[in-house]
């Protein structure tokens, strides 16, 4: 799979973003051979702005479409506070209950 490649001939060309376009504005038609390959921004869904992405990359000197993101993995260290390793502050527990909603 190559990100931006959206009819998965192996090329990233303007063919890519006008498939894409095909399929976003044509109901009748909304199978994509690779949907990670058309997700060209890397955003989580499929619209408009994968098609911009595209012509940006390809005609305007825009950056390649993203490459596709890894699952992070989390391995718990004892001893070590994993909320403060992936930026985030522990919620406190609050005396005799379970972690409350702000
Ligand atoms: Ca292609
Ligand atoms: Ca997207």
């Amino acid at each position: 799979m190559r990100r931006g490649d959206c009819n998965s001939n192996g090329t990233v060309d303007i063919a890519d973003p006008l498939f894409l376009g095909a399929r976003l504005f044509d109901p009748a038609v909304n199978d994509f051979p690779c949907r990670e390959a058309c997700e060209v921004n890397d955003d989580g869904q499929i619209n408009i702005a994968d098609m911009i992405t595209s012509f940006t990359y390809l005609f305007a000197g825009g950056p390649p479409p993203r490459r596709h993101s890894p699952i992070a993995v989390r391995i718990p260290t004892p001893g070590v506070d994993s909320a403060a390793i992936w930026g985030r502050t522990a919620r406190k527990t609050p005396r005799g209950g379970s972690p409350g909603h702000p």
